[in-house]
């Protein structure tokens, strides 16, 4: 009566992003921390009455329709799902563009100009204590921010839940998992060699939905 999620493609080869993000690194944040999430959203959601939506991003619009028994469950592993079936897409493995069309006039727009974006995605990413996201996103009134969120909460969730609100277009995963094997504690590192594999094309294509 619902869906089964699935670990996706991840569409490139584990070493396509070398030397920015290393190959073992993603290959075992890939088949291990995300098909964790995808089991244990599978877990959570096995016993529910309910038809569920295919997109794991919509689930997680729709926490307060879910039973109370499962909502933190699919909070956590939902949240973890969508949020890396995402992170992956907003990396390119031929190394970072620029921000075109309706993006790039959004920044210059919303956020002072792409200077100003790297700054502020920045300083949400080092600035996010423990574990979660930083996010550049499209908030309610239209408007592009920058913002972050704790553990695996996003945007989508809604203040409520995630204390930010709105579309991610892109975002970092700043959880250890994602860069210890390469940079150690150093996330300021990971960050900045982050910005070198933003596939903008990508993130234009989320902007302009
Ligand atoms: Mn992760």
């Amino acid at each position: 009566n619902h869906m089964t999620y699935k670990l996706p493609e991840l569409g490139y080869s584990y070493t396509a992003l070398e030397p920015y993000i290393d190959a073992r690194t993603m290959e075992i944040h890939l088949t291990k921390h995300h098909a964790t999430y995808i089991n244990n959203l599978n877990n959570a959601v096995a016993g529910l009455k309910m038809d569920l939506p295919e997109c794991p991003k919509k689930l997680l619009t729709m926490l307060d329709e879910l039973p109370e028994a499962v909502r933190t469950a699919v909070r956590n592993n939902g949240g973890g799902v969508a949020n890396h079936n995402m992170y992956w897409k907003v990396m390119a493995p031929d190394g970072a563009n620029s921000p075109q069309g309706a993006l790039a006039a959004a920044i210059d727009k919303d956020l002072g100009g792409f200077e100003a974006f790297r700054d502020a995605f920045t300083k949400a990413a080092l600035g996010r204590f423990g574990s979660g996201w930083a996010w550049l996103y499209v908030k309610p009134d239209g408007k592009l921010a920058v913002g972050s969120t704790a553990n695996q909460d996003s945007p989508v969730m809604g203040a409520k839940y995630a204390g930010i609100e709105g579309k991610g277009v892109l975002l970092i995963d700043v959880w250890e998992h994602a860069y210890y094997l390469n940079y150690q504690n150093r996330r300021a590192d990971y960050v900045s060699a982050f910005m070198n594999v933003v596939n903008w094309t990508k993130v234009g294509e989320y902007y302009d939905k």
